[in-house]
């Protein structure tokens, strides 16, 4: 399919609605007993987030010609293990915030204990969700190592190891080498999750064809990050569902701390660069990821 701006607008917004539905069959309903933990889960869950785990889930299947089907379950999880760490991040323990997607936080809206509850049985559902999921795979190999995967990037070594090196950072001063090293942790072990998820669910790929997507993914990662932190600075709390300036007003590191605004701009272009780059190796059918990849840098939100 040729993609332009238009095309790949109303893509987004296909694979949002997508991971909704997948999100929603998978989540249990809220009138199942325990109520309370069950309304939690769902209220973070499918609070408005802009999906882009998933959506990078099901546009790397497209462009490499997988049916949707088969990464319904890896989208669904990547959403999931997201909102748990956005639960717990937000925790009094955390960053103590009182906003998130434009909404009450979940330990606001609920309680605490009924939050920290939520993070982690969303945890546990991700992985049930891989193990399940009659269409992910009829390989029970590969099924093995989509939840590896998800563990090693999720966990210490991953997005979670990458949140204590955030809390044990702030107030103190990084290079920064240190900063990227915990980006790359926090944010980019998951988005590189995405990528990996969809590759382990077909048997088409080839090495060099894996080696080119995990380096975009790497990439992007960072680069949604450094975006991340530049919104920090000069978005508001209305688009940005989230308060506006709280990685500063908490004395955190930050690409703009560092190396100042403009510098955060261009690291992100060219981190930008470097992902076009490392698709080269592709054509068009990839269009989809390129966008994606500008979408992560020019977005508002
Ligand atoms: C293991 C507790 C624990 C935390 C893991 C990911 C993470 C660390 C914390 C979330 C807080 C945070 C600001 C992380 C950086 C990644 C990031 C930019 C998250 C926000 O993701 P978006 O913009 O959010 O995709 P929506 O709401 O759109 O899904």
């Amino acid at each position: 399919m040729k993609i332009d701006a238009q095309v790949f607008e109303s893509l987004v917004e296909e694979f949002q609605q997508r991971v909704d539905k997948a999100l929603d069959h998978w989540l249990p309903q809220a009138d199942v007993y325990p109520l309370r933990l069950h309304q939690a889960m769902r209220y973070a869950v499918l609070a408005p987030g802009k999906r882009v785990r998933p959506v990078l889930v099901y546009a790397t299947a497209s462009a490499l010609g997988i049916d949707l089907e088969r990464v319904d379950g890896a989208a669904a999880a990547v959403e999931i293990i997201h909102a748990y760490s956005l639960i717990h991040d937000d925790l009094p323990a955390m960053d103590d915030d009182d906003l998130r997607r434009g909404r009450p936080t979940c330990h606001r809206e609920f309680d605490e204990a009924t939050a920290i509850l939520a993070g982690d049985a969303l945890q546990a559902l991700a992985f049930y969700i891989i193990s399940h999921d009659p269409q992910m795979t009829d390989d029970a190999a590969a099924r093995l190592q989509m939840i590896d995967k998800l563990a090693l990037f999720s966990g210490s070594r991953g997005m979670a190891g990458g949140q204590a090196i955030d809390l044990a950072a702030v107030g103190k001063t990084l290079n920064i080498a240190e900063l990227e090293t915990m980006h790359i942790h926090k944010t980019g072990a998951l988005i590189r999750t995405c990528i990996q998820l969809v590759a382990l669910s077909t048997s088409n790929l080839t090495r060099q064809q894996f080696k080119a997507l995990d380096s975009y993914a790497k990439h992007i990662g960072l680069s949604f990050q450094v975006q991340d932190d530049i919104l920090d600075v000069t978005g508001d709390t209305a688009t940005l569902g989230k308060t506006q300036g709280s990685d500063s007003a908490r004395n955190k590191p930050t690409f703009p701390a560092i190396i100042g605004l403009e510098a955060s701009h261009e690291k992100a272009q060219e981190l930008h660069q470097n992902a076009l780059q490392a698709l080269t190796i592709f054509g068009e059918e990839v269009d989809i990821l390129r966008y994606i990849s500008a979408w992560f840098v020019e977005r508002k939100n």
